[in-house]
């Protein structure tokens, strides 16, 4: 299986809760490593770009607020399956839908404030990754 880099977001309802370590040590316990993190405030414009794909979605609006309603946390995972391995560890978007142990089985509120983002296609995880970090800061 190929190694990957996937880019996954700890969203604002996790970090007020201060549950980072919780959400990592899920990462780090299925194999993946964590290659580069950043703790951040997104503005407006930077949420709206992120989620640019999602644009003409109804709860867009919704969705950008939440994401700058307080600190995110950005990272690089690495690993063998990375981007399809973290979306198993995630869960489902909704939590009621989310398989038990999973993250957003455990830890999220709402199908909105579900906890984490993660890349859901190796090539959106490149533009992802590159949204954040520059390839200096990504160490695996
Ligand atoms: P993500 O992009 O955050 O990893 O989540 P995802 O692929 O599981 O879900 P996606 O369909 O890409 O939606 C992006 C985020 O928008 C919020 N959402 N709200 N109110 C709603 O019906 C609704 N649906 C989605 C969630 O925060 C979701 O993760
Ligand atoms: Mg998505």
């Amino acid at each position: 299986m190929a190694i990957e880099r996937t880019l996954s977001i700890i969203k604002p309802d996790a970090t007020r809760r201060n549950l980072t370590g919780k959400i990592n040590a899920k990462f780090e316990e299925a194999g993946l490593t964590i290659a580069a993190t950043k703790r951040l405030q997104l503005t407006k414009a930077q949420a709206e770009a992120f989620y640019a794909v999602h644009s003409a979605r109804p709860f867009f609006n919704d969705l950008v607020s939440f994401m700058i309603s307080g600190p995110i946390v950005a990272q690089v995972l690495v690993g063998e399956n990375a981007v399809a391995k973290n979306r198993e560890i995630m869960g489902a978007t909704n939590p009621a839908n989310a398989d038990a142990g999973t993250i957003r089985a455990e830890f999220a509120e709402s199908i909105e404030a579900n906890s984490v983002h993660g890349s859901d296609s190796l090539e959106n995880a490149a533009n992802e990754v590159a949204f954040f970090f520059a390839e200096i800061e990504i160490v695996a």
